[in-house]
């Protein structure tokens, strides 16, 4: 049948999960979906396809002009799309519907130091359960880099396809060797999700996002599917302007292949080798509050085919995160965040965002907090359980 992806005893439960969406927009992640659309990761793991490739990360710290910069700023940015966006499509099938994480959940990880790139830290946390909130901290201290941000999403649907609208955005600070200090406001392109009648969700990318620098330069990135710029899907245009306004350069390509430099014909980004994952340690050696030591058995249940184990501990574990709620009403108390505060209003955001007319004009955000022991040098996966 024209619905292939979708086994046969599921059909009805996945039309039933379409129709749901279609009357409905806000929290995805509240649906009950059938089974074979089900992911055993957290949606807090996501942060870590930032980073999957550390040496274009840590290069940016090595260019030595405003202009090399904002370059390797976009060629990292654009080399991290593949594997944000089509990671799932490669190693399940098809994208899938991720663990919706809970208030508190952690994720910890890091990318080694080899040949002279350092080490790069991830620290993940969900500070929202309701909507969705994840916020992130990364950072390679002996490159001076650090990327912080937070990611919610916005759904519609329309055309049969899942519209989603990321709010959040992220700021990549650069400490200079002068000891100035250089931010990039990052914005978030908008995703659609076809291929859902086919029971095989896949993430096209449309509209334009932007990478704003303090020192003025500002790259404009278009996305656009099959039939558009080169005809092919995954495509993109950045174009890199000056502080004045100036066009200074001009990339084009897919951006989960190749692209090249339009005015001198050289590759620019190449994301055909091999990505690195996150050092994790052992889900045994994990806090209670850790992702995958938290989502264990359901995730196990998951692989396994053992659906009725995973809906049961996932019960369990909402179960016990309402009873949280209550309690802290009881109480008169409020969860605690561990490793951000929340601001109403982002400065760099507003600051940077007026350059290129940000649409919305302002934001909120989660500021990373140094506590030890987890500032810049005492980081280290797994090494704090939460409310120890
Ligand atoms: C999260 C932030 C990451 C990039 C990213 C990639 C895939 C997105 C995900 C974000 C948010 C949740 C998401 C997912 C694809 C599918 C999933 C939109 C933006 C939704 C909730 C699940 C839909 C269910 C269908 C697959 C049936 O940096």
């Amino acid at each position: 049948s024209s619905r292939g992806a979708v086994p046969a005893t599921q059909r009805s439960s996945w039309t039933s999960f379409l129709k749901s969406i279609a009357s409905f927009s806000g929290d995805l992640s509240s649906l009950t979906a059938p089974p074979f659309i089900l992911s055993p990761t957290s949606l807090t793991e996501f942060p870590a396809y930032w980073c999957e490739r550390p040496d274009l990360f840590s290069a940016i710290a090595d260019a030595k002009t405003d202009e090399d910069r904002s370059l390797a700023v976009l060629k990292w940015f654009i080399s991290t799309l593949k594997d944000q966006y089509t990671s799932r499509n490669e190693s399940m099938g098809s994208e899938k519907k991720p663990l919706n994480p809970v208030l508190g959940e952690l994720f910890y990880g890091h990318w080694p130091d080899k040949n002279g790139r350092g080490k790069t830290n991830l620290l993940v946390e969900q500070v929202s359960h309701h909507p969705p909130i994840t916020a992130y901290y990364i950072s390679n201290p002996s490159k001076g880099l650090s990327l912080q941000g937070h990611n919610a999403q916005k759904t519609s649907f329309s055309g049969g396809s899942i519209i989603v609208r990321q709010v959040g955005h992220a700021v990549l600070t650069v400490l200079l060797p002068s000891g100035d200090k250089e931010e990039f406001l990052i914005t978030l392109p908008r995703l659609r999700i076809d291929g859902l009648w086919y029971g095989s969700p896949y993430i096209e990318l449309t509209d334009t996002s932007y990478i704003q620098s303090s020192t003025g330069w500002l790259s404009t990135i278009e996305y656009k599917g099959k039939g558009y710029f080169s005809g092919k899907s995954h495509s993109f245009k950045a174009v890199l302007s000056a502080p004045d306004g100036a066009l200074a350069d001009t990339i084009e390509g897919t951006w989960h292949t190749t692209s090249k430099n339009v005015l001198t014909g050289a590759p620019f980004h190449d994301v055909t080798g091999l990505k690195e994952e996150a050092t994790v340690v052992d889900v045994e050696q994990q806090g209670e509050w850790e992702s995958r030591q938290l989502w264990r058995a359901v995730a196990k249940g998951i692989r396994e085919g053992d659906f009725e184990t995973a809906s049961r501990e996932k019960s369990k574990i909402e179960n016990e995160q309402r009873q949280r709620r209550k309690d802290e009403v009881t109480a008169g108390t409020k969860w605690e965040l561990k490793h951000f505060v929340h601001i109403d209003n982002d400065p760099t955001y507003e600051n940077l965002g007026k350059l290129f007319k940000a649409n919305p004009p302002t934001e909120d955000a989660y500021i990373f907090q140094h506590n030890p022991p987890f500032g810049e040098l005492g980081l280290e996966t797994g090494a704090v359980k939460p409310g120890a």
